[in-house]
């Protein structure tokens, strides 16, 4: 018989497939030993049990597949009460003002973050490197990495500068790239990135075929600013940056047409019009920062109005630059409370989906659902007399703390 297969079995298994398929008593078998180590089968574990004896059964456990958080900045993890909040205006002023402090000596708050990652059951990140200081620990860490980095700047003499900084950052990750380390490229946002700037750092995009992301609308001000050519960031950018007669950069719709046929990560669009939800669900995904949202912004994302598009939520934490911790169940606790107006047990269930199939999806990566040939990401939870509820997901949320254990690739890297 082969040892290399191990079979665990909990409770409840959360197969996180479309229908939401919950096995009772269930099982899942997968390869340990391989470079990549895929799911072999899944069903009820006392069937399993026959062909896998390598095999582990938690009582009042639920098995899910790790969380991707798909949107989360280590840099930033120094932060506790640096920044502002209450306002996108006072949190982007308090930024320009601390960030310094913050974002000296990371490399401690960059493995916390990890380890934070790790603990709450997340498997995958998608991370926006602002400044390529994450990486070798990031890419040495035992987390499936999808490694944005990052393009921002709107100075037109700087822009060959920033050009060739983002380059020399985008090829180191190249030299990491692994099967658990993805390099990828984020533009910062539609008032942050110069029209060339942006131009040439898609162009790679295209041409290497990587992910994007971007942070999009997310708030009234950045909205206004596009629009109207006012607002607070018409002051922002004559008083913080010291620019004469500031104009914006693009008007929406030509920012947007630059993410053409990119299937990009578009973060928070708190502010995205009905059209503008139209050529994201064409072009690619919302991710949703509850938290963040709340704390810079006072909005949460109107579900109906993504759902209309069949445009499915992805939950991520953000970085502690907005965000009091980077724990992913206590980021889809905050929003089951949240959204009290969203039927309880519907909610529950969009949530874990939003941080397993649909952000897995979103990244291009294998993993995100208990299915024969998907990747061996996986994690168990205690959860007191979970085999007795029947709202499993609700409680899931309520009740899991730590992760009891977590496999990536087949590994187990919490035991
Ligand atoms: O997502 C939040 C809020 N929106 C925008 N940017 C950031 C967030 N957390 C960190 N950032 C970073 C961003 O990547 O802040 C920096 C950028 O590098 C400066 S914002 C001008
Ligand atoms: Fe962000």
């Amino acid at each position: 018989m082969n040892q290399e297969i191990r079979l665990i079995g909990g409770s409840k298994v959360f197969v996180c497939d479309e229908g939401f398929t919950i096995i009772d008593d269930g099982g899942v078998a997968f390869n340990t030993q391989n470079e990549q180590n895929f799911i072999i089968e899944i069903g009820k574990y006392k069937d399993l049990k026959q062909k896998y004896p390598n095999a582990l059964f938690y009582e009042d456990a639920i098995i899910l597949p790790s969380f991707v958080n798909a949107h989360i900045h280590f840099e930033f993890g120094n932060n506790i009460s640096s920044f502002e909040y209450g306002g996108f205006d006072r949190w982007l002023g308090s930024v320009m003002k601390k960030r310094e402090d913050v974002l000296s000596n990371i490399s401690e708050c960059v493995k916390l973050g990890v380890d934070e990652q790790l603990q709450s059951g997340v498997g995958s990140v998608g991370a926006i490197s602002s400044y390529g200081n994450d990486m070798q620990i990031l890419a040495n860490s035992p987390l499936r990495v999808i490694y944005f980095n990052e393009a921002i700047g709107s100075t037109p003499s700087a822009i060959d500068f920033l050009y060739s900084d983002f380059l020399n950052r985008y090829n180191a990750s190249k030299e990491l790239q692994s099967n658990k380390f993805i390099p990828a490229i984020a533009i910062h946002s539609p008032y942050s990135v110069h029209k060339v700037l942006a131009k040439k750092v898609l162009q790679i995009s295209k041409a290497d075929n990587v992910k994007t992301s971007v942070h999009f609308l997310e708030s009234k001000f950045e909205r206004e600013w596009l629009e109207s050519s006012n607002g607070w960031f018409k002051s922002f950018y004559e008083e913080v940056l010291g620019i004469k007669s500031p104009k914006p950069l693009y008007n929406i719709t030509e920012f947007l047409e630059m993410f053409e046929g990119l299937d990009t990560l578009f973060v928070h669009c708190l502010f995205a019009s009905g059209s503008d939800l139209d050529f994201i669900s064409k072009n690619g995904h919302i991710i949703s920062c509850p938290r963040s949202n709340r704390l810079l912004n006072n909005a949460y994302i109107d579900f109906s109005l993504l759902a209309s598009r069949n445009l499915h939520p992805i939950f991520a934490t953000d970085g502690k630059s907005s965000n009091n911790n980077l724990n992913m169940l206590d980021e889809l606790r905050s929003a089951l409370f949240g959204y009290f107006s969203v039927d309880i047990d519907e909610l529950s269930k969009i949530l874990i989906l939003g941080s397993t199939l649909y952000p897995a999806r979103a990244l291009g990566l294998e993993c995100g659902t208990l299915q024969m040939g998907k990747l061996a990401d996986i994690s168990v939870f205690q959860c007191p007399q979970i085999d007795k509820s029947s709202q499993s997901p609700l409680q899931f949320l309520l009740h899991s703390q730590k992760v009891k254990t977590l496999y990536i690739n087949g590994k187990d890297i919490i035991k």
